[in-house]
C-alpha cells in the first residue's frame, strides 16, 4: 500500500513530537528533522521541561519498541544550512512537509536585540529556505505550516474573524463597487508573531508564482501535554513548558495550581485568546494533510482553534478546581488588557474535527502530571520578566520596588 512520506520539521518539539507519533501510528512514513535548538535554549535560560523528556534517539527507539514503526531522524538547521536541507529533501522527496521549526515564544522574542534578530533570522530564513528548495528541486510537496492566531491581532474586530482572507469591497474606475478578498491585515503583538505575518507573504508569493500547495494553520494557544501516543510509554512523554518565557498561560496556571503558587494573571486578565488541546492539534494536522489544496489554489488558511476564553475565566476555572488564589500581576506585555475575540473555525469543523473542550477532565491530567513532577519545578523560573518595551520595563521595575517595601 502507498504510504505518504511525511517530513516533520521541528519534530522534537511540544507540537512536533506528538504529531510525528500520531502520523506514524496512522500509517504514514514519518521522518523528523530538528536541530535541537529548543534543548539548547533550555540550557541558555536555565530552564527545563516539567516532564523528563528523553534524548531524541531514545524517544525514537522507544516508539519503535511500542509501535513496531521506525521514525527517520535528521539533525539539521533549516535556517542556516540551505544546501544540506536541499540535498536532504532531494534524497527524501517527501509528499508532505509539516513545518513546526520556528522559535515560538513571544516573550523570548522580546528579550532583547539578540533574541529579536535570532527569531527573525531563524523563522524567516527557515521558511524561505524550504520554499526555495521545493521550487528549485521541482518537488510536488504539500507544505503544512503552523502559523498563529496572533497574526490577526487582538483589537476586537466587531465581527467574526474569517479564515485568513477578508472579504472587502472596492470602487472600480467606473465608480462601481466590486467584491474582493485580501489577506486579513496583520497586527502582530510581538516579534515572534510578526515573523508569522511575514511567513504569510512568503507563502502567498510562492503559491502564486510557483504553484506550491500550501496550508497555513493559524493555531491558538495549545494546552495539555499528552496525546494517545505519548501516553504509551513514559519515555515518550511530551515536552511541557511552564517558565515565564516558554510556558503558555493555561499550562502555567495548571503548574502553579499543583504547587499552590498564586495564578499569575497579567493585568485585569480581560485578554481573550483562542485555545486548542494538544490532542486536537495532532488531529488537525492529519486532517490538513489528508485535505491538501489543489495545484494553482491560493494558500489554504485554516484557523486551528476550538474555543476562546478570557485569561481571568481560565484562572477562575483553575482556581475553582485547585483552591489556589488568583493574583493580578503587572503585565510585562504591551497588549490590551481587555479585548473581544470571535473567530471562525468552520474549516476544521467541516473536515470532521470534534473539539475537545476545557471541561473535559484533561485539566486534571495536567495537574496530576505537574504533581508527579513537582520536584522538577523551579519556582524562580515562574515569573514572566521580559518587558515588551521601555515603558513596560519601568512599570515592572516600579512594581517590584513597591513589593520590596
Ligand atoms: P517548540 O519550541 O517546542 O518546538 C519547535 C521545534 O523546532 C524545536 O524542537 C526546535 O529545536 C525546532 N527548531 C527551531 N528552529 C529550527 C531550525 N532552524 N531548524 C531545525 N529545527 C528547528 O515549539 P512548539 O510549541 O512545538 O511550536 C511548534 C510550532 O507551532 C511553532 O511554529 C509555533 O509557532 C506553532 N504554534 C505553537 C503554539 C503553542 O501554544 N505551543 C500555538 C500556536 C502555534
Ligand atoms: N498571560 C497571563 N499570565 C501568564 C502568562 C500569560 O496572564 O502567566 C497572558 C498573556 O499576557 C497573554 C495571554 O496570557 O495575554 C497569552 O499568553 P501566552 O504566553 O499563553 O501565549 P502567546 O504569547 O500568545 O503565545 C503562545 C505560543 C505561540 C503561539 C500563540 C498562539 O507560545 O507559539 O503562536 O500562543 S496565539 O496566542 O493564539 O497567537
Amino acid at each position: 500500500m502507498f504510504s505518504k512520506k511525511i517530513l516533520v520539521l521541528g519534530g522534537d518539539g511540544f507540537c512536533g513530537w506528538p504529531t510525528a507519533l500520531h502520523l506514524s501510528e496512522s500509517g504514514y512514513d514519518v521522518t523528523i528533522l530538528d536541530n535541537l535548538s529548543r534543548r539548547i535554549i533550555d540550557l541558555e535560560l536555565g530552564i527545563r521541561s516539567l516532564t523528563p523528556i528523553q534524548p531524541i534517539d531514545i524517544r525514537i527507539d522507544t516508539w519503535e519498541k511500542v509501535s513496531g514503526k521506525r521514525l527517520g531522524f535528521k539533525m539539521l538547521d533549516i535556517a542556516t544550512d540551505y544546501q544540506e536541507l536541499a540535498d536532504f529533501l532531494n534524497e527524501l522527496k517527501p509528499d508532505v512537509i509539516v513545518h513546526f521549526a520556528e522559535q515560538r515564544a513571544a516573550p523570548y522574542s522580546m528579550r532583547g536585540a539578540k533574541e529579536k534578530c535570532y527569531t527573525v533570522n531563524n523563522n524567516i530564513s527557515g521558511t524561505h529556505n524550504i520554499l526555495a528548495a521545493i521550487v528549485s528541486l521541482g518537488l510536488d510537496t504539500h507544505l503544512v505550516h503552523l502559523g498563529t492566531m496572533g497574526v490577526y491581532g487582538y483589537t476586537g474586530a466587531g465581527f467574526q474573524i474569517p479564515e485568513g482572507y477578508l472579504p472587502i469591497e472596492v470602487k472600480n474606475d467606473a465608480g462601481e463597487r466590486e467584491p474582493r478578498e485580501i489577506l486579513y491585515p496583520t497586527r502582530p503583538g510581538s516579534i515572534y508573531h510578526m515573523t508569522k505575518s511575514l511567513d504569510q507573504l512568503l507563502f502567498q508569493f510562492y503559491a502564486q508564482n510557483d504553484g506550491i500547495r500550501i496550508t497555513d494553520l493559524h493555531q491558538g494557544i495549545v494546552w495539555g501535554t499528552q496525546t494517545e501516543e505519548t501516553r504509551k510509554d513514559p519515555y515518550l512523554v511530551n515536552r511541557f513548558d511552564y517558565d515565564g518565557e516558554y510556558g503558555t498561560v493555561l499550562n502555567r496556571f495548571l503548574v502553579e495550581a499543583s504547587i499552590g503558587h498564586p495564578l499569575t494573571v497579567h493585568g485585569t486578565g480581560g485578554q481573550t485568546r483562542a485555545f486548542i488541546h494538544i490532542q486536537d492539534t495532532v488531529r488537525c494536522i492529519r486532517l490538513a494533510i489528508d485535505n491538501p489544496p489543489k495545484h494553482g489554489d491560493r494558500v489554504e488558511i485554516l484557523n486551528q482553534v476550538t474555543e476562546t476564553l478570557r485569561v481571568r475565566e481560565l484562572a477562575k476555572m483553575v482556581s475553582e478546581i485547585s483552591g489556589v488564589d488568583i493574583q493580578n500581576v503587572t503585565n510585562p506585555r504591551n497588549e490590551s488588557d481587555e479585548n473581544d475575540l470571535d473567530v471562525s473555525n468552520a474549516g476544521f469543523l467541516s473536515l470532521g474535527l470534534e473539539p475537545i473542550t476545557l471541561d473535559a477532565g484533561l485539566l486534571d491530567e495536567t495537574i496530576e502530571l505537574s504533581t508527579l513532577y513537582r520536584d522538577r519545578i523551579d519556582m524562580r523560573k515562574i515569573p514572566a520578566c521580559t518587558a515588551w518595551n521601555q515603558d513596560r520595563a519601568e512599570v515592572l521595575n516600579d512594581a517590584s520596588r513597591s513589593d520590596d517595601v
